[in-house]
């Protein structure tokens, strides 16, 4: 099974996105339901440890929190943009859960990319090198501010890959400790 492990998005967030879509040749927008914040890129993943990975991430003890969007941005840079997303502003409960994430997954012996975790939601992806600059989009949104939304949980993916695109589908979903207020 070909897996990530996500932060799902309320819809809501997700319709507001969906607005921030402008007219760039060669972009491929992410379907609106499927954008996510990815904390983990798994790839194929036999069974039995996927077994071991779930009662992994199980055991995982992290607090809910608030993201609040922060910009928008590409990578690897301006000058070649494969990806654009929007960014997320600095939250220490979320780096502290990806590392939590990613010990789990390490500890199942999984080979992930051990790139540092750079939290954004990608918005468009982009196949061929283009002549149009993005710098409209980056100038227009730079400022963006966007409600801050609830994280109380998080999720492992299937991602099957078809000739339409990549399908998602929540195989588990983990919850965060959030406060009884009385
Ligand atoms: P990103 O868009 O947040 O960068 C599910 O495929 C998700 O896993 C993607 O949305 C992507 O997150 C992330 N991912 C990281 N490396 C990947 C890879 N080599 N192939 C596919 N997805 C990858």
């Amino acid at each position: 099974m070909r897996l990530f492990i996500a932060i799902e998005l309320p819809d809501d967030v997700k319709g507001l996105l969906a607005l921030l879509r402008v007219d760039i040749t060669g972009a491929r927008w992410v379907p609106v339901s499927q954008l996510h914040l990815t904390l983990s890129f798994l790839g194929d993943v036999d069974d039995a440890s996927v077994k071991l990975l779930t009662s992994g991430l199980k055991q995982i003890r992290a607090p809910g929190f608030d993201l609040v969007f922060a910009g928008v941005g590409c990578f690897p840079n301006l000058r070649n943009p494969r990806v654009l997303w929007v960014g997320i502003r600095p939250e220490p409960f979320l780096s502290d859960l990806a590392a939590q994430v990613r010990s789990v997954v390490f500890a199942c012996n999984i080979a992930t990319e051990d790139r540092p975790f750079s939290p954004h939601i990608t918005l468009a992806r982009i196949r061929q090198p283009i002549r149009q600059p993005i710098s409209p989009f980056i100038d227009l949104y730079q400022k963006l501010e966007l409600p801050a939304f609830p994280v109380r949980e998080f999720i492992l993916f299937t991602s099957r890959l078809t000739p339409q695109g990549a399908i998602h589908t929540p195989l588990g979903s983990f919850p965060l400790i959030c406060k009884i207020i009385q």
